[in-house]
């Protein structure tokens, strides 16, 4: 064993970090058709953005697809917490296949809002990322051409609705809140006349969960945010360090994906984890640095969040 002390560093641990919700009900929707049906139930998309959660749940028997029509009609399908386009649950409909449905009820909102919108004869602006699932599946609530999207201050330029003054705008959940922000002020100045809500859709937990990052961003080094590539809002939380200031943000999957040469000499770090990121892998991360500093722990909690959502129905009476 070596004799070297082992470095100081303080570890600043964001909270709230990792399970929002409307992944905690998501997850335990497929645990639960698990146990009322027995595997394989099938899964459209990745129920949450992880790795490791999919992973365990596909041990666990589910099947993970990507169209319906990868699954057979006598097996349970599960659609993921992002929420999916009207077409979805009316193809399963028509197959007259089991589903149900793991849409965060924070997405859900939005699917009503556009409609409610629709109804009243306004065309949508939706602010989002391009191909984002969830974008798929809010833009998919209403046809084609109702929904126009926009991802930048710049995008907002772009656009041209049927008519200028009967407009309304929505929101994917997981944005920055700041960068949202700006672009709403585009909106509100090109379209004076556009309906919204009253600041965007972006959730609660992906609110918290940036005024953590920076509530700590000052006082560290180096940024660690634990969640998948494909992760949204946890893409989100990296830059979030950035525009906070400081120099290193990087999200890792796990801890094997820290690269320690990039940050020889740091004596302050955050660690937080996106809102599909479990505790585990926190964990397993704050464990390799004890393996590698002499760690202090300071927890930086700027909210607590009491939020939980019912499972549908058909899974409570199981
Ligand atoms: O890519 P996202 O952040 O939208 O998804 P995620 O699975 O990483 O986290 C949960 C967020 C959902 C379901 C969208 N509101
Ligand atoms: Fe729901 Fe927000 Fe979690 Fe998305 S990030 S699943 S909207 S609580």
């Amino acid at each position: 064993m070596s004799m070297d002390k082992k470095p100081p560093l303080t570890l600043y641990l964001a909270a709230p970090r990792g399970f929002c919700a409307g992944v905690d009900r998501a997850i335990k929707i497929v645990e639960m058709a698990l146990q009322k049906w027995g595997a394989p139930v099938y899964v459209r998309h990745e129920i949450v953005h992880n790795k490791f959660v999919v992973d365990s749940l596909r041990d666990k028997g589910a099947v993970f697809v990507e169209e319906l029509d990868e699954c057979p009609t006598d097996r349970p399908v599960i659609f993921s917490a992002h929420g999916v386009p009207k077409a979805v649950p009316a193809e399963a409909k028509r197959r007259e296949m089991v589903y149900v449905d793991a849409t965060c009820p924070l997405v859900s909102k939005v699917h009503v809002e556009a409609e409610r919108h629709h109804a009243a004869g306004l065309q949508m602006v939706m602010i989002g990322h391009a191909g984002h699932p969830e974008v798929l599946g809010t833009m998919g609530q209403l046809p084609e051409g109702e929904v126009l999207l926009v991802e930048t201050v710049e995008d907002v330029a772009g656009i041209t609705p049927r008519d200028p003054a009967r407009l309304a705008f929505i929101t994917q959940t997981t944005l920055s809140v700041d960068d949202t922000a700006a672009i709403v002020v585009a909106l509100n100045t090109r379209f004076p006349a556009i309906v919204g809500p009253a600041k965007e859709d972006i959730c609660y937990a992906t609110t918290n969960r940036q005024a953590s990052v920076k509530a700590i961003a000052g006082r560290i080094d180096a940024l660690f945010v634990i969640g998948a590539p494909n992760s949204s809002n946890s893409r989100r939380l990296v830059e979030v360090g950035s525009a906070a200031g400081c120099a290193y943000s990087q999200l890792v999957m796990r801890a094997d994906q820290i690269d320690w040469r990039a940050i020889e000499g740091a004596r302050a770090v955050g660690v937080t984890a996106g809102a599909s990121a479990p505790e585990v892998l926190v964990d397993e991360v704050v464990d390799a640095f004890r393996d590698r500093y002499e760690v202090t722990v300071e927890l930086v909690e700027t909210a607590r969040e009491n939020v939980e959502f019912k499972v549908p129905r058909v899974l409570r009476e199981a």
